[in-house]
């Protein structure tokens, strides 16, 4: 049957009578049959990608792309009066990510698909995601996000496993959501679930009962954990998570036939962070309780077990005292006790302990030692890991440590997300590159085309348009199309260093207040969630409030330069964004990103990079070369350098540049207390004063020359357009494919 005449069967109706909702809703069964009728059988050996976050967005566009009928389908829809935009705002985004590792799972899970690979992604069915960010009076506030129930692709499975804790037992649900590869297979996305968990026990914000575990298990992702019972919780939940994935994984492999001894010929098990690293004893524990000897169930688990690593940031290494985990999981210390046993017999440095003198127990130790590949997402990234972070383990088993740099799915980024370009090209060099990302390099021919720089010149603006018309309508925020969209879209943290290009606003409005005009428009765009504990960075987006209301509503400044934090960012927002943004700011302290997704999907789509030599910028600065990127500050030697010899004093930067200074002071400054909140002012002002850990002072001067340069460099259009073009044409690595190519050769052997 044609897609039209099965559309109005589903419907019941005629398209022309049918609502958003509705045609939704029939998309979406439509959709979910040919997604179905495109399942596989299952090859011998599959990978397992375990990940406490899978950030997916919203799931109808993609899949209709994936599925080959989208292009069809919106001229259905056209046809009958109704846009496809419209039907996709039905769709509620699925609350199941934070942020780029997240994110990065979702393209990994769309690229395992598409490139015919046997795999799954294991992780949990929250109910109310992160939070969703509202702005109350120049202050973030968070509020449950919730998703479940609403129409989409979550679909609960009959699938279920006891797992246990101290005290007692629970039974878990299995949900799934198919993942659609590119003209390819379908997969699963595999998330468990108690059925008592009870939404109604969250108040006041997302404030909830912390030691209710049947009702709150799978509420929040990451709850707070700034007391103790907010990380037991987390363990409670890590637990559930790994407890659920080993007995599916252990229950598959023997159906296709594995005597668990063989289990690595059947099963791959990529720990996303340490955050799935139980995954590892408990897979002992199972393997111990069917009658294997503990070493052979050490050794078989150690060979199918291999850990990412996402941070150096000391923070995000997990370490649980030995205390919480007899206190949620007894049944995995012994465990964890002879793991660590086993490393005190071979090794004396006690760095390399699993369980350290003061009874915490080290994640990454035990991945590391009982895994058989430990990889860093992008080449600087596991280079330091090797050098310094982790250099005791690299001595020890140089064989494990390899890179994997991070990549993202044109699908969404390019193909779903800029339906212009990706036409355009289309046109230029054939459908090619939606398969092979590399043969986007045919576009560099262009550089020299006139006509094809005004149209890539043309295409910008109109996302830009675009973008204006879609902020208006859902947040109220009017952009000036016809100035620069200079955009910083990422978590809010101190290393990536939001507070910088703050500082920058601040430089620039009072140049502007002294009749210094920038030659074209300037709008600054934030969009960043901070964690609920985060205090600082709940103080920098304050910071960032009050210069909006200050720089936005100032009749001598605002035709020049205009603030904007979107609220609430999230995929949805970013696929908005990033086909406008001219200038992509990547500004993290070098050596602190690990590599950076968003800075790949910006280039995809035509931003220039205004970065720091940090995480994959590195490997974006070779391929397009010094003159298609603003590069600037410290390397991360001088960086490394610094934090050895503690010999940074932020002050003596303060002293030494006056419009550091002015900016600096500006922040507690009359015109930010009328508007703004003294204490939050004050504290983000003195820790920068006196500690700027993540050394922003350092890098200040050189930023603002580097920004204004591109600035500069953005009225010459013809020469801008080149640049585009250029990082367009090299942004065919960072396609997702290679990077899942790269991981099935090197580790998962599938
Ligand atoms: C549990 C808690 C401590 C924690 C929660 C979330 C720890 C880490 C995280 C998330 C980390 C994360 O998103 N890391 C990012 O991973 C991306 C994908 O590899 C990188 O591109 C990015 O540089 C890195 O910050």
């Amino acid at each position: 049957m044609n897609l039209e005449n099965k559309l109005v069967q589903t419907l019941g109706k005629e398209v022309k009578e049918a609502g958003n909702q509705e045609l939704y809703a029939a998309l979406l069964a439509i959709s979910q049959d040919q997604a179905d009728s495109r399942r596989q059988p299952e090859g011998k050996k599959k990978i397992y990608y375990i990940s406490a976050e899978f950030l997916i967005g919203k799931l109808l566009s993609n899949n209709m792309i994936n599925l080959g009928i989208y292009d069809e389908v919106r001229e259905i829809l056209k046809k009958n009066g109704k846009d496809i935009c419209e039907v996709e705002e039905v769709e509620v985004e699925p609350s199941l990510g934070n942020g780029g590792l997240g994110r990065l799972a979702a393209c990994f899970l769309d690229s395992i698909a598409t490139l015919g690979m046997t795999g799954a992604g294991i992780g949990l069915n929250y109910h109310l995601g992160l939070f969703k960010q509202v702005f109350e009076k120049g202050l973030q506030e968070e509020t449950p996000n919730p998703w479940i129930g609403t129409p989409g692709w979550l679909r609960k499975t009959a699938v279920s496993y006891p797992v246990q804790f101290r005290g007692f037992e629970l039974q878990s649900s299995m949900y799934e959501i198919s993942i659609t590869g590119y003209e390819g297979r379908t997969n699963k996305l595999q998330l468990f679930d108690i059925d008592t968990v009870d939404e109604r026990i969250v108040h006041n914000g997302i404030d909830f009962d912390k030691e209710n575990i049947e009702k709150n298990l799978t509420l929040f992702l990451y709850p707070d954990d700034s007391d103790d019972k907010g990380r037991l919780l987390r363990i409670y939940q890590q637990y559930f998570m790994v407890s659920n994935a080993a007995q599916l994984i252990l229950e598959e492999c023997e159906a296709k036939g594995s005597n668990l001894y063989d289990l690595y010929d059947y099963a791959a098990i990529q720990i996303n962070d340490t955050h799935p690293t139980m995954v590892i004893p408990e897979l002992i524990r199972l393997l111990v309780n069917r009658g294997m000897e503990m070493d052979d169930a050490i050794a078989v688990v150690s060979k199918t077990c291999a850990y990412t690593n996402h941070t150096i940031l000391a923070e995000a290494l997990e370490t649980w005292p030995i205390s919480y985990l007899k206190q949620v999981v007894p049944h995995l210390v012994p465990i964890i006790e002879v793991l660590d046993d086993k490393v005190r017999r071979k090794f004396t440095d006690e760095s390399v302990y699993i369980i350290d003198r003061n009874d915490n127990v080290h994640m990454a130790h035990i991945d590391i030692h009982y895994g058989f590949s430990v990889n860093g997402v992008a080449a600087l990234h596991t280079e330091i890991l090797k050098d310094t972070e982790l250099n005791n383990f690299y001595r020890l088993y140089p064989e494990k440590f390899n890179n994997k740099t991070n990549g993202i799915t044109f699908r969404r980024w390019l193909l779903h997300c800029n339906p212009e370009l990706t036409a355009q090209i289309s046109q230029w060099i054939g459908n090619g590159f939606k398969k092979d990302a590399m043969l986007l390099e045919k576009l560099e021919k262009l550089e020299t085309d006139e006509k094809a720089l005004n149209r890539v010149l043309e295409i910008k603006k109109d996302n830009k348009k675009q973008l204006a018309r879609y902020l208006k309508e859902t947040q109220g925020i009017c952009l000036n199309e016809n100035s620069i969209f200079d955009i910083q879209v990422k978590r809010l943290h101190e290393y990536k260093r939001q507070q910088m290009n703050a500082l920058y606003v601040i430089y620039k409005y009072q140049q502007i207040k002294a009749g210094i005009l920038p030659d074209t428009p300037i709008t600054v765009i934030f969009g960043a969630k901070a964690a609920s504990a985060y205090t600082v960075a709940k103080e920098i987006i304050h910071l960032i409030l009050c210069l909006q209301e200050i720089v936005n509503k100032d009749p001598e400044v605002s035709p020049y330069l205009n603030v904007v934090m979107v609220e609430n960012y999230n995929v949805t927002l970013a696929e908005k964004l990033i086909p406008a943004c001219d200038v992509s700011e990547q500004i993290s302290l070098a050596s602190k990103e690990a590599s950076g997704t968003g800075n790949m999907k910006f280039m995809l789509n035509g931003a220039i990079t205004l970065g720091t030599d940090d995480g994959a910028n590195v490997e974006i600065h070779e391929l397009v070369g010094d003159d298609n990127i603003y590069v600037f500050g410290a390397s991360s030697e001088e960086v490394i350098a610094h934090y050895k010899k503690r010999d940074y004093v932020s002050k003596d930067y303060y002293e030494k540049n006056e419009d550091l200074k002015e900016a600096v002071d500006f922040i507690t400054g009359d015109e930010m207390l009328r508007v703004g909140n003294k204490e939050c002012l004050t504290h983000v002002k003195n820790e920068l004063l006196n500690k700027d850990w993540f050394m922003t002072f350092l890098d200040f001067e050189d930023y603002v020359e580097k920004k204004e340069q591109a600035f500069k460099d953005y009225a010459d259009r013809k020469k801008w357009a080149k640049k585009m073009l250029c990082n367009i044409s090299k942004a065919g690595f960072f396609s997702s494919d290679r990077t899942i190519g790269e991981y099935n050769r090197d580790i998962w052997k599938l």
